[in-house]
């Protein structure tokens, strides 16, 4: 089924010849033959060789991923073997409803999902992407792919299927509060933030974050000039409007935080992770973005653009990892901020 639009909302479309890396870059240990096991609530577990899977009959699948940090991908071919089939080889047990993926990755990184959910929705056990093994670096030799949930329910480096009765929080979804539901079309990126009000209201009086998990903090219009949060969490907070001269965001996690006309002026976001952060008319004169992660970053909307100057500093490798519309942007302006115009 082709929607219209065809682009969730809040995401932005990558460059055809892009397909960013999120997440765990590499998998652990591979020099075993890689195999999948079949375990939990099911009649007869199994381990199936690389070869034994490759001899189930195969399955393709033209897909559109979405990335919880706002870049999308539209029709990349997948090929493999489905779920379906590959369950029903160890039989499940009637106490069988969720599915978690488990990876042979060094956090052994997993994700899970309703077991009527992962069949309704087609997921595929793929090895191949647009003709070719599945390259490593994506998940390759073997990955879950779910169509129609953000893409960190395509578990990379498939080795265990958990078949179980009662849900298990994958590792985004208990570590860092991503949704577990995930569906792009409902903007189900993340969990609401646990603090009350009382202690939001504490937390941002006293300026100091550093350190701590904020996930969702809403601060929006607040004076937090001189704030101090060296390697905070602060995913999907927003600081849209506040005062944040000279703040110290060093190594924070900024993940889809949106600072949309906030005052950044002299800030620190060195070696930040700014994926999916929303900057557009924000003023970055003299802020510091060096060794920060831009994949996805917004820094110019229907709304306004970013302002730099002379003494903003980011490299010309990390624009790189912006979408295409916002590379054009910020190139531009960069050019003439550094020509003092
Ligand atoms: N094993 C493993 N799988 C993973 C992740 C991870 O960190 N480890 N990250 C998820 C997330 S958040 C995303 S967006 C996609 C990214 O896949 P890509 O790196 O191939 O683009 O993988 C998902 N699957
Ligand atoms: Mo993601």
């Amino acid at each position: 089924m082709t929607r219209t639009p065809r682009l969730p909302p809040g995401q932005q479309l990558a460059a055809r010849d892009k397909w960013p890396q999120v997440g765990e870059r590499a998998p652990a240990d591979c020099s075993a033959p890689w195999t999948l096991q079949i375990a939990g609530e099911v009649e007869s577990p199994r381990e199936l060789s690389f070869e034994q899977l490759l001899a189930l009959p195969r399955v393709s699948l033209a897909l559109d991923i979405h990335c919880v940090t706002r870049w999308s991908k539209f029709d990349l071919r997948f090929a493999g073997v489905s779920l379906a089939d590959v369950l029903s080889l160890a039989n499940p047990t009637r106490a069988a409803r969720f599915v978690s993926f488990v990876a042979r990755s060094a956090r052994e990184h997993s994700t899970s999902l309703p077991l009527p959910d992962a069949l309704a929705l087609g997921a595929v056990l793929a090895t191949h992407c647009d003709g070719a093994p599945l390259p490593r670096e994506h998940g390759g030799p073997l990955r879950a792919v779910v169509p129609d949930r953000y893409f960190y329910k395509s578990l990379k480096w498939l080795s265990r299927i958990d078949v179980l009765s009662e849900d298990r929080l994958g590792y985004w979804e208990s570590q860092a509060g991503y949704h577990n539901h995930a569906d792009p079309w409902r903007e189900e990126r993340f969990i609401a933030s646990s603090l009350s009000k009382q202690e939001a209201a504490q937390i941002l009086n006293a300026r100091d974050f550093a350190g701590r998990e904020l996930l969702g903090l809403d601060a929006s219009g607040r004076d937090l000039s001189g704030l101090r949060a060296a390697g905070a969490r602060l995913r999907n907070a927003d600081f849209a409007h506040c005062s944040l001269v000279g703040a110290d965001f060093r190594g924070a996690n900024l993940s889809n935080a949106r600072f949309h006309a906030a005052d950044l002026r002299d800030a620190c976001l060195v070696d930040a992770d700014l994926e999916g952060a929303d900057f557009s008319g924000a003023s970055l004169a003299g802020a510091d973005l060096q060794g920060a992660s831009l994949t996805a970053a917004t820094f110019c909307s229907s709304s306004g653009g970013a302002r730099f100057d002379a003494e903003t500093k980011v490299a010309a490798s990390q624009l790189e990892a912006l979408m295409p519309g916002q590379l054009e942007f910020v190139s531009v302006a960069l050019r003439e901020a550094q020509a003092g115009r």
